[in-house]
């Protein structure tokens, strides 16, 4: 017998996935969540029927939505990293030695449990000395710190359910607040194929709080359309600027490369003309 699961991507489209075994499914306070092993992906972390990480294909995301600010910055020692409970996203901060501490501002202590119990090699990063764990919806969080931060990663699902404060104006202001001159954040905006406006406005409500808004994007096998887009704001340095190579050295990546840390700024057409339709940001371009 074979059992399968499918997510709909978008109206009326599904990718099904060969399932071997079901290790957890719960409601949790915020979401529905299951744990499943999966024929080609390993095991598949998803959140309210939307996959959020399989063990395969993790590596694509983590790293674009990571790298992509460290990089920029030139001595990021303090991280804030907002949803992203199953640690991938921390791991792959805690690769630059200039990191000091990070803060993790996960909503659901579900999600902790889940991934450390059963995807183990993606969580490991959150026991570091250098991570402070916090229970607490990200937007709570962000508006009342008092903290300040060089890089922030908000690696929420999408913006429906426990997630939609996420992409609100308030939102990006007090993240533009809690960085410090010369900071940088990224988010995940969704699908460039089946949502490009969710894509186009938020480069423009980044753009009001940041001096620097840009997309770019990176290839995620097993979410819609297999490529996704990412919003960057920065105080000040230029986020589509590869660093020098002495930077990336004894850091060891899969799919981020100095290379692809430029492709990822180049956009398609239509993009570029939605975006240029919406309003030039202050910082021009994508
Ligand atoms: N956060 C972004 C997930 C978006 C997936 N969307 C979907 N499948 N429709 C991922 C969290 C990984 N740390």
């Amino acid at each position: 017998m074979r059992f399968r699961f499918e997510e709909e991507q978008a109206p009326g489209l599904w990718l099904t996935y060969g399932v071997r075994s079901v290790l957890r499914q719960e409601k949790t306070a915020y979401q529905e969540l299951a744990v499943v092993e999966t024929e080609t992906f390993g095991r598949t972390l998803i959140l309210d029927g939307a996959v959020q990480t399989t063990e395969r294909d993790e590596f694509f995301y983590h790293e674009m939505i990571t790298h992509v600010p460290m990089f920029s910055h030139p001595r990021p020692r303090r991280v804030l990293v907002v949803g992203g409970g199953d640690g991938g996203v921390v791991r792959e901060v805690l690769k630059h030695p200039t990191v000091e501490r990070v803060d993790l501002v996960e909503i659901d202590a579900r999600v902790l449990e889940a991934t450390r119990e059963l995807m183990p090699r993606l969580a490991a990063a959150l026991a570091d000395p250098r991570v402070n764990l916090v229970v607490q919806d990200g937007v709570e969080f962000v508006a009342a710190c008092e903290e300040a931060y060089d890089v922030a990663v908000v690696d929420s699902t999408d913006p429906v359910g426990p997630a939609a404060g996420l992409y609100r104006p308030e939102f990006y202001a007090s993240l533009a607040r809690v960085l410090y001159p010369g900071g940088l954040f990224t988010c995940q905006v969704e699908s460039p194929v089946f949502c490009p406006d969710v894509l186009v406005r938020a480069r423009g409500t980044v753009g009001e709080y940041f001096p620097v808004a840009r997309i770019y994007w990176g290839p995620v096998p097993t979410y819609p359309a297999g490529w996704w887009g990412f919003v960057v704001g920065s105080h000040g340095p230029d986020p589509s600027r590869p660093p020098d190579g002495d930077r990336t050295e004894g850091i060891t990546t899969r799919y981020y490369t100095r290379e692809t840390h430029r492709a990822a700024f180049a956009l398609p057409r239509y993009l570029q003309e939605m975006l240029a339709r919406d309003g030039a940001a202050p910082s021009g371009g994508g």
